[in-house]
């Protein structure tokens, strides 16, 4: 048995295999998930097997099974492992396959990310249309040409936008970080076509996409990208556009998990 397999029985276990859509929250997000519904239990990655053990002091690293308000079932993964970690690209999707194999069909990746629009001020949350793999890197191996023709679904970006109509979609590049880029690199992506940039994302998209899953993909813009706003980034304002954010955020989530469970 695969260490994706043993995770997936152990969550099969604790959780049931009810649930039709997961979601995976970024760190700052998981005050966001305690509006999503009624949590029925929750698990700590590291007590679950095969899952890397989170090493960041103070991070709540969990899987947590939550009833929406339509009773549907919801688990949400609250904290991602990053490629800049270290830990391999493997380390990077497990999650995203473990879900795979408990039979999610429909997976939400949220993350905080720099925008390229100057009109997105901190705390505008913005959907994925599309990405750039700028990593290096790729969850696929030998010769599975995937079609990547559409990672993130039209028909979930159209279920948010008919809950929220002024949502606004973006190309996100993916790049390794740790650190955040520099002018000119920013000035590479927007002429790529990039409007939103960040560190994560990109590699669970494609596993999801490989394992024939729908992804939905929510970026909030907590600051403007390097060389744009004339100031030096902080993680500080991240921090305080996540938090700004965490109401509104937890609300249209909750809305567009129950109408996607609904629709399924
Ligand atoms: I929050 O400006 C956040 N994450 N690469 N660049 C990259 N990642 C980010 C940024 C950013 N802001």
């Amino acid at each position: 048995m695969s260490n994706i397999e043993r995770a997936a029985g152990f969550l099969e276990q604790r959780f049931g295999n009810r649930a039709e859509v997961a979601i995976v929250l970024g760190s700052g997000w998981a005050d966001a998930a305690d509006l999503f519904g009624t949590t029925l239990d929750e698990v700590a990655y590291s007590d679950i097997p095969g899952f890397r053990n989170s090493d960041i002091v103070g991070h709540a690293h969990k899987a947590r099974l939550i009833q929406l308000e339509n009773n549907q079932l919801l688990i949400a993964f609250i904290g991602r492992t990053h490629l800049y970690e270290g830990f391999g690209v493997d380390a990077v999707v497990f999650g995203v396959k473990v879900l795979a194999n408990l039979g999610i069909k429909n997976l939400i990746l949220t993350n905080a990310c720099g925008g390229l629009n100057p009109v997105w001020k901190p705390g505008t949350p913005v959907l994925i249309s599309d990405h750039i793999n700028f990593t290096g890197t790729t969850p696929l191996q030998g010769a599975n040409f995937l079609d990547v023709t559409e990672v993130y679904s039209k028909r979930l970006r159209n279920i948010c936008k008919s809950i929220k109509p002024d949502l606004e979609e973006g190309v996100y590049v993916g790049f390794m970080g740790p650190a955040y880029e520099t002018p000119a690199e920013i000035e590479m992506v927007r002429r790529w076509g990039a409007t939103l940039v960040g560190m994560s994302t990109v590699l669970e998209a494609m596993a999801a996409r490989e394992a024939q899953m729908e992804v939905l993909g929510i970026s909030l813009v907590t600051n403007l990208a390097a060389g744009m706003s004339g100031e030096p980034l902080s993680h500080a304002e991240v921090i305080e556009a996540g938090k700004n954010a965490t109401k509104m955020m937890g609300t249209l989530l909750a809305e567009v998990m129950k109408e996607i469970t609904n629709e399924s």
